[in-house]
């Protein structure tokens, strides 16, 4: 049986669902937003760190009709990309790494963005109007554009928690020039529960709601170019791109599926992989193993910096070996982070020898400071 409409929003609807996206919902863009005045307190504290583009675009992220005056409706699609298996699991095996699940399988821009591409040119073609697509880049926000076309609720740990798939949702939207009936928002459900706040490794939630980004593993993994400050290095445990432990501790989660999209789905080389291999990857070895994946992003420097200090956290012998041979790379980043594993991996006596041998021949001032600074843990 077939059903007739006079409705647009279930013709776009049963189009974005067929597309391959699990969620499709609407709002109008009015004035009024309290996620401006939030955004630029967020600015002001100087919470967005290094990400200097936040500050330069704050203007035009204010509000949708900022970045683009023609808007007069947003279509927000989200895309599930539940996990297969328990995303913590990881964090129990130090001679491993662990990858957040939103980066274990294809680029998720790449996918979303295709289909955002499909959906904007059949809209076209059925109803006219102008349109932008938009997916993480674009200078907007997107969670509250979200919440407030009732996709779910910003929660306590400010990601956008959903009914029907807990924390694991990408968002997408289309702003258009055609006059669309808004959906109800939904209204938050966090209720009493604060899981998210108390399992954040690095307390990067200064209040309930707002985040520190300068303190969130996800920004000091993927963002922050340089080595990362000393005193979050332990915190990170082995968690060597992103984090999801705010996001895993959800009880909304419940609902969770795993994702649709097979593109999304954890490749088996990027769900626990050996440490000892990580550190061995050159520029052209990295490139490969992160082929239409978002870690190739910040490329092999950074990486491995990252695998560096969970070698250092590992409690593994057997690591200092990799983490030696790393002393001579032609990185300095690399460099600084292996003489910070060697201070955690060696008995005291042991790194206090290797510094006499090794720190007086460094002449990159940002390693010398790693050799002078390096408290051996024994
Ligand atoms: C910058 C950014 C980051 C930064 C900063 C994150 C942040 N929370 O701001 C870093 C690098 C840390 C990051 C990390 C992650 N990110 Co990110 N990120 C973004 C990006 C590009 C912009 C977010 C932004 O504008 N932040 C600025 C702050 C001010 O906005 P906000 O978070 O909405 O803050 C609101 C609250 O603080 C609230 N608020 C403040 N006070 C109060 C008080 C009350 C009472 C209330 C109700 C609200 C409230 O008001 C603010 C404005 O609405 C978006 C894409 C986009 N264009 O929107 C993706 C995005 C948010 N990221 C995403 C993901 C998946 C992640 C990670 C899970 C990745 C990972 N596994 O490592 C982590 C999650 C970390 C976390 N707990 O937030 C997804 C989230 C999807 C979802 N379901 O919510 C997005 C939407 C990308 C996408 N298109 O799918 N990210
Ligand atoms: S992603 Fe990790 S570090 Fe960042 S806020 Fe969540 S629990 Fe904390
Ligand atoms: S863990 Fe609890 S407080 Fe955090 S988003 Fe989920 S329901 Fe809300």
């Amino acid at each position: 049986m077939t059903t007739s409409t006079s409705d647009p929003r279930d013709l776009i609807r049963a189009e974005a669902l067929r597309l391959g996206f699990d969620l499709c919902r609407f709002t109008d863009i009015d004035e009024a937003w309290p996620a401006a005045g939030r955004l630029a307190q967020f600015v002001e504290a100087g919470r967005h760190g290094e990400m200097g583009w936040m500050a330069e675009t704050a203007e035009r992220r204010r509000h949708p009709r900022a970045m683009w005056e023609g808007a007069r409706s947003a279509i927000v699609l989200g895309v599930n990309y539940g996990p297969e298996h328990d995303p913590l699991a990881v964090l129990q095996q130090p001679e491993r790494g662990a990858i957040s699940v939103y980066a274990q399988g294809d680029d998720y821009h790449e996918v979303i963005k295709g289909r955002l591409k499909q959906l904007g040119g059949w809209l076209q073609a059925r109803f006219g109007g102008e349109l932008k697509v938009f997916v993480d880049t674009a200078p907007l926000l997107e969670k509250p554009l979200a919440e407030r076309a009732g996709v779910g609720w910003q929660g306590r740990h400010t990601n956008l928690v959903s009914r029907e798939f807990g924390s694991w949702l990408f968002l997408g939207s289309i702003l258009t020039s055609l006059d669309l009936a808004a959906d109800a928002p939904e209204p938050m459900a966090c209720g009493t529960c604060r899981a998210c706040l108390d399992v954040c490794p690095t307390k990067a939630f200064p209040a309930p709601f707002q985040l520190d980004a300068r303190r969130c593993i996800s920004y000091l993994t993927i963002e922050l170019k340089g080595p990362i400050p000393r005193e979050f290095r332990q915190a990170l445990g082995n968690r060597i791109y992103g984090c999801d432990d705010c996001l895993a501790v959800c009880p909304w989660n419940k609902f969770a599926q795993a994702a649709r999209e097979q593109k999304l789905h954890a490749r088996e080389a990027l769900q626990a992989p050996a440490l000892a291999d990580l550190s061995r990857l050159d520029d052209a070895a990295f490139r490969e193993l992160f082929r239409k994946s978002p870690v190739k992003r910040i490329g092999r420097d950074r990486f491995v910096r990252n695998v560096l200090y969970a070698i250092g956290n590992s409690g593994q012998p057997q690591l200092v070996a990799e983490a030696e041979r790393l002393l001579d790379d032609a990185s300095p980043l690399v460099r600084g982070a292996a003489v910070w594993a060697l201070s955690q991996l060696l008995p005291g006596a042991e790194f206090a020898a290797l510094r006499s041998a090794r720190a007086a021949s460094e002449t990159e001032p940002q390693v010398a400071d790693e050799w002078a600074g390096a408290l051996p843990e024994g």
